[in-house]
């Protein structure tokens, strides 16, 4: 192995720092001990790292429709289309749709592009789905998009409320240093319509109705005032806006027993909740999906801003409101510019701020006004209004709502460039124009988590194929667009350089001043070590508004009124359920990564939809059964999961399975596109639905070395779930006899020639499997209409052996492993592999605590992501999870 290597995770906004060792594309990572984020912690998917890595799937040469191009020909393309496009239709025809998984340095260059050369406002970010709420809010309160504090905070607060966060499964080491916290006396609440993992251990859980935040936070807010928890000094000196507030607060009954009558909560939580917000100085609120992803969701980041300023909880060690973000560089993104609704560097597109850009960059038409957000770009482009859209490092026919209007958008698009990693997304599907991105472990640049840290990603193989870094693309494709002067950087450093410079460029008043890392080195930039900004001469800056100072005209904080609405859309007869989606615990987003990893696929193999139990016996909806979900925009069949941790009259569905993965499974189709009007995020959390059974007539399994696509014109529900050494295709449907022929001609098309088959038309069932010339398996198809299917994991075993042997034949005709009992549980750690059954057992013979479970099997012991879980296995719980 060569030499540590520390750079930073790829996924979630903690932002942990790595120690990488890779030998061609082998890699071996472990947590940074030294990196303020994590001090030497992964989770179950940075840890995982080593198993994504590899190049399968991987675009590696720039494609022109199906055809492979030179660099010089594709990105003469792009520039062409899009200066013909701009030449005939205007700035306001083309667009980039980016990501917070850019690096700083590729956000930077193409905002530059588009807001400073192309001149249109243009670029928007799936932050925009994400971060958008709390980033109006901020500016709203703070005079600007700024996080007042620290990780640090969170292990000095004596509360840390998380209001829709469920951090155990989306920032796990952060909530493991606030596990570790609250066993010296931290206390947690959880504001979620679902008892989460986070909030299964919580010392309180207010299961809310949906969408009843901002009634919460007023409540609490009114509540504090009568009890005289108000910091008249604070508030005096540092806010304004307190009266306009509490004008607002006096609109409706803020009596406890009203707002937890509203909310869906017992008052006596309610009540204690407020005791304890109102006693405890040191309280953190964390924010982040359950209040960003709503109509209102700038509303609910205000009243929680509110309750800070109201309280001086802010700027102050353990004491601050906390938007944390999802993706690993959503910050870097706000910081450059990449929202359509900022011109760049914490500069919007005022007179004084555009001149200012303008002179910076030497550019020629600097846009005069915001851009399109995210949902209205794609509605541009479905009306035809934009032309032209360059899609880079987002999934955006997967995660928008309303995803298959996207889709259709798209199909319509006259030109489509999509840059991106992998070859076959959901998104490539519809490109023009494919440009291969290097990945994580190639690209080079920084980062900024959530709470401001600075860090470097670095490179740890060679760069693949012919994959160029992100700003590299932009600045090729800028040169042939005729601007080559502005976009001539050689290497990430000096593009660093030039976004510190801008940062503190005629800067009286930017809190987002990078000045002191203007005039970094490449031996210094390759250095840098992790640092939070404002960064001035002495360093970084853990903590903002520690002197009371904001960054408004007069240095006030203004408290903003937020009136209480209900959810966009009301459930009603016809769609009685709200649909709420998230994530889990060990998969990212459209599985372009993680489901390269099999061991990130047990936790939640396919796609599943969460319901009281109270809702789905009267639907006849059975647990594990198939089942619908659709409405008004859309349907999907998944696995049903009936658990008291969902409110009744609420269901969840992740939202992760895409057309590759299981194409039924999908949620967003499925999801409203009902916006904040003044964050133009969109409501992914609440779209009234209708569940009822799938009813298959049939089911089965396809196993395969290679990944299958369902194919066309069948009935049928479809998902694949990766295994070790092959591709697990789980099959159900609802056609007849003829139907599964079809399915299993074209199954066994260009199969081995050795074909065991075992037919059972009584119980119309089918057991077939192929074997290659070297006797290794090759394929297995199981069908049946009646029967119970055997598990599938010994099957998946049998395709990493050699040539199988007359027991393993006979085994596959009679369809049963042998000597095996015929079910194993769900993979609950999936750091060591260890499955429910495996815990129940131990716990039966003696180990009753986390500890004891872990020295018994092993599970727990590394990441601790599945710590919660286990704790619910634990004598005194009830146990409930779906095979
Ligand atoms: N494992 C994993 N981790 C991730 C990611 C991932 O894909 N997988 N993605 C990263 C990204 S980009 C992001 S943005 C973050 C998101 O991190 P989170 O915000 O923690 O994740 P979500 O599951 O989207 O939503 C959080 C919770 O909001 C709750 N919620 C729904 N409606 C309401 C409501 O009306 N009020 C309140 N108070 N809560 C509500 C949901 O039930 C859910 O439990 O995770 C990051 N980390
Ligand atoms: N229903 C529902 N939908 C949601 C959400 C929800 O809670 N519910 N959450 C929303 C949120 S918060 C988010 S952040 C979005 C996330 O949604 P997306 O951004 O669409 O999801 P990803 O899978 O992260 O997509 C990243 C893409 O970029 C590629 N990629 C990775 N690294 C690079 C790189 O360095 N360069 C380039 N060019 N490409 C790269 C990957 O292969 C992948 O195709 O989803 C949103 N959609
Ligand atoms: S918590 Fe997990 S996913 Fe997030 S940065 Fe750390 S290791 Fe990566
Ligand atoms: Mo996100």
């Amino acid at each position: 192995m060569a030499a540590t290597v520390r750079t930073a995770c790829p996924y979630c906004g903690v932002g942990c720092g790595i120690a990488a060792q890779a030998s061609g594309r082998d890699l071996l990572v472990a947590g940074d001990p030294a990196h303020p984020a994590n001090l030497g912690r992964l989770c179950s998917k940075g840890s995982a790292l080593g198993a994504t890595v590899g190049l399968e799937g991987r675009l590696l040469h720039p494609m022109i429709g199906e055809r492979r191009a030179s660099w010089t020909e594709a990105a003469g393309l792009v520039a062409r289309r899009f200066r013909e496009t701009l030449a005939r239709h205007g700035p306001d025809s083309v667009a980039f749709y980016v990501s917070g998984q850019l690096l700083t340095e590729d956000y930077y260059a193409a905002n530059k592009l588009m807001k400073g050369f192309i001149g249109s406002g243009n670029i928007d970010t799936n932050s925009r789905l994400c971060m958008a709420s709390a980033v109006v809010a901020q500016k709203l309160a703070f005079g600007a998009d700024l996080v007042p504090g620290c990780y640090e905070d969170l292990e000095l607060a004596d509360l840390v409320v998380f209001s829709g966060h469920n951090a155990a499964w989306t920032h796990p080491v952060l909530f493991r240093r606030m596990e570790a916290a609250r066993a010296r006396g931290q206390r947690h609440v959880v504001i979620d319509p679902r008892r989460t993992d986070t909030a299964e251990g919580a010392d309180l859980h207010l299961a809310i109705a949906p969408q009843t935040d901002v009634r919460l936070w007023n409540g609490l807010l009114a509540d504090l005032i009568r009890r005289g928890a108000v910091d008249r000094v604070y508030v005096a000196e540092h806010v304004a806006g307190f009266a306009e507030v509490e004008a607002e607060l006096a609109r409706c009954d803020q009596s406890p027993a009203a707002v937890a009558a509203d909310c869906g909560v017992p008052l006596a939580d309610l009540e204690r909740f407020f005791g304890w917000f109102a006693r405890t100085p040191r309280t953190v609120s964390l924010f982040s999906m359950g209040a960003n992803q709503s109509a209102q969701g700038v509303a609910k980041g205000s009243a929680i801003l509110n309750a800070h300023l109201a309280t001086g909880r802010i700027g102050k060690p353990g004491a601050c409101p906390f938007s944390i973000t999802g993706q690993p560089n959503a910050m870097g993104g706000r910081e450059t510019g990449g929202m359509a609704t900022t011109l760049a560097a914490h500069m919007d597109f005022d007179e004084v701020s555009r001149a200012r850009v303008a002179r910076f960059w030497g550019a020629p038409r600097v846009a005069a006004a915001p851009g399109l957000k995210a949902v209205e770009m794609f509605e541009a482009v479905a009306a035809g209004r934009i032309k032209a859209v360059w899609v880079m490092a987002t999934n955006p026919a997967v995660s928008l709502p309303q995803a298959s209007r996207v889709r259709a958008a798209l199909a319509a698009c006259p030109f489509v460039v999509v840059s991106d990693c992998m070859a076959e997304t959901d998104t490539t599907a519809f490109a023009h124009v494919k440009l291969p991105a290097l990945a994580w472990g190639e690209k080079d640049g920084t980062v900024t988590n959530s709470e401001r840290r600075i860090s470097r990603q670095r490179r740890l193989f060679d760069p693949p194929g012919e994959a160029r870094a992100d700003w590299r693309i932009v600045a090729d494709v800028a040169a042939a667009m005729g601007f080559a002067d502005a976009f001539s950087w050689r290497s990430p450093a000096q593009v660093f350089r030039e976004w510190a410079r801008l940062t503190a460029y005629e800067n009286r008043d930017r809190m987002l001043d990078l000045g002191p890392l203007a005039a970094l080195t490449p031996e210094a930039y390759d250095a840098l070590e992790p640092v939070q900004w404002p960064v001035t001469p002495a360093g970084g800056t853990a903590r903002l508004f520690t002197d009371g100072r904001f960054q408004t005209p007069d240095g006030r904080a203004r408290m903003v009124p937020a009136p209480a609405l209900g959810p966009a859309e009301a459930v009603d007869g016809a769609f009685p359920l709200a649909l709420n989606t998230g994530r889990v615990r060990d998969h990212w987003h459209t599985l372009t990564r993680t489901g390269l990893a099999p061991d990130l696929c047990r936790h939640a193999p396919e796609p599943y939809v969460e319901i009281h139990p109270a809702d789905a016996e009267p639907l006849g909806v059975a647990e594990g059964a198939l089942t619908r979900v659709r409405t008004a925009h859309g349907e999907a069949v998944a696995l049903a999961r009936l658990t008291d941790r969902q409110r009744p009259g609420s269901i969840f569905m992740p939202m992760h399975w895409t057309e590759a993965f299981a194409p039924h499974g999908r949620a967003n189709p499925l999801v409203a596109a009902r916006l904040d009007p003044r964050s133009g995020q969109p409501e992914f959390k609440h779209t009234p639905a209708l569940v009822r059974p799938y009813r298959e007539t049939w089911r089965g399994f396809f196993l395969a070395r290679q990944a299958w696509r369902s194919p066309a014109g069948l009935d049928l529900v479809w998902r694949r779930i990766p295994q070790g050494a092959c591709q697990l295709h789980e099959l159900a449907g609802r056609g007849d006899e003829t139907e599964r022929q079809r399915l299993r001609k074209a199954l066994a098309r260009g199969a081995g020639v050795d074909v065991l088959r075992f037919e059972d038309p009584g119980a119309g069932g089918l057991r077939e499997a192929w074997l290659g010339a070297d006797g290794r398996l090759d394929r297995v198809l199981f069908f049946t209409t009646a029967c119970r299917l055997p598990p599938r994991d010994w099957l998946a075993e049998l395709f990493a052996a050699g040539p199988l042997d007359a027991d393993a034949r006979s085994a596959l005709l009679i369809g049963r492993p042998p000597g095996r009992p015929l079910e194993t549980g769900p993979i609950v750690c999936a750091c060591r592999g260890v499955r429910a059954d495996r815990i129940a057992t131990a716990i039966g013979a003696g180990a009753v605590t986390l500890d004891a479970v872990a020295e018994a099997t092993g599970a727990g012991a590394a990441c601790g992501s599945c710590r919660p879980e286990i704790a619910r296995l634990l004598p005194a719980k009830e146990v409930r999870h779906a095979a």
